[in-house]
């Protein structure tokens, strides 16, 4: 199909920093969008990179707190029937935003593809409860809700746990999911495209993806590379899926449709190649089924099990950390 010779073609012709250079060339060209309001005093410390913002015609909005600001973005695709809310990792001070976000606009889940510490630095602050003893709930007084840990499943390279959010005013809860995709190194690729299959598919089996729940809260450190992947991945997928069809879908173009509503989506020519060989791989499951989730959720697609990234353990004060990170 055209999917593998054109990717066999950009490996022949180890041309793929060139492909990805182009697109980064015509975002700049066509994607002059605004970013004032990232760029307003009051929300400076509100960004964790100086450098990645959301444009202001794509930014989600904070309805309860009166600064609106948050750094996501609503990365929307229609004709995939999908929307995603990209965000960066929280900050200590916009970790209650974060879940303000994710109640205001009903998200069923969020995806979170990067650990807390990533090569002895903080990417992104423990916003999340670990424990299911009272006191470990956070409790975010400026926005009004409570989030509490329920249970975890432990899937080897990522983890699902339950958190139910609750409304502090009228006592009203919600549940989310929370996969954590614990093996994907900033500017890398995961292990492989079959765990990383492995993965969408079991976000995409418990529903969270779908328009009858809001759209999905993913964040990375700064919610552009991972998370781009990610969206390019599931949205190709959906495509040929609908159309039954490998040839009807240009990777490169659905990356540049996407890379008007959050820049920089996808930072890496390897995070490139590895969403071509997700897509090629990935299609072989939703073209020999009718439904995307079967067959790949039964243990079949392996990964593998020896995790060798270490985790360190940082007495950092993360607040200080913002001008180290740029
Ligand atoms: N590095 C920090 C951050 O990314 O938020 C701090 C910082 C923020 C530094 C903004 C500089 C910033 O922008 P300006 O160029 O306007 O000072
Ligand atoms: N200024 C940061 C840097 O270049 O390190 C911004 C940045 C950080 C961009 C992480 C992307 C990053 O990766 P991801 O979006 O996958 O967290
Ligand atoms: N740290 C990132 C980088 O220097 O690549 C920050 C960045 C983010 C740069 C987006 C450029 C971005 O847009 P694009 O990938 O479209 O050039």
């Amino acid at each position: 199909n055209q999917l593998e010779e054109e990717f066999n073609y950009y490996d022949e012709t180890a041309a793929w920093n060139q492909v990805y250079q182009k697109i980064r060339q015509d975002s700049l060209l066509k994607h002059d969008f605004s970013v004032k309001d990232a760029k307003r005093p009051e929300y400076k410390e509100r960004n964790r990179y100086r450098d990645v913002s959301p444009y202001d015609h794509s930014r989600v909005r904070l309805e309860r707190n009166h600064l609106d600001y948050i750094n996501a973005s609503l990365v929307e695709y229609p004709e995939a029937n999908r929307s995603y809310i990209l965000t960066q990792g929280p900050l200590p001070k916009t970790s209650s935003h974060f879940w303000l976000m994710v109640w205001e606009q009903n998200s069923a889940a969020v995806l979170m593809l990067n650990r807390v510490v990533e090569m002895g630095r903080i990417k992104c602050h423990q916003y999340f409860p670990m424990n299911v003893n009272d006191e470990d709930d956070l409790v975010f007084e400026d926005v009004g809700l409570r989030v509490s840990y329920v249970s975890e499943e432990d899937k080897n390279f990522f983890v699902i746990r339950t958190l139910d959010i609750e409304d502090l005013q009228t006592g009203q809860k919600k549940r989310v999911l929370q996969f954590h995709y614990t093996t994907w190194p900033d500017f890398g690729v995961p292990e492989s495209p079959e765990a990383f299959l492995n993965f969408l598919f079991a976000v995409r089996k418990a529903g969270v993806l779908e328009q009858s729940v809001g759209p999905p809260v993913i964040h990375c450190s700064a919610g552009i590379g991972r998370s781009g992947t990610f969206c390019l991945v599931d949205t190709c997928l959906i495509l040929i899926e609908k159309n039954q069809d490998v040839n009807s879908v240009n990777v490169c173009d659905v990356l540049m449709e996407m890379r008007q509503y959050r820049m920089g989506l996808i930072q890496t020519a390897d995070q490139l190649r590895f969403s071509y060989m997700a897509v090629i791989e990935g299609c072989k499951h939703v073209l020999s089924t009718s439904t995307v989730d079967s067959g790949i959720d039964n243990g079949a697609i392996c990964q593998s099990s020896d995790d060798d990234v270490t985790y360190t353990h940082l007495n950092q004060d993360e607040d200080d950390l913002d001008a180290d990170n740029i």
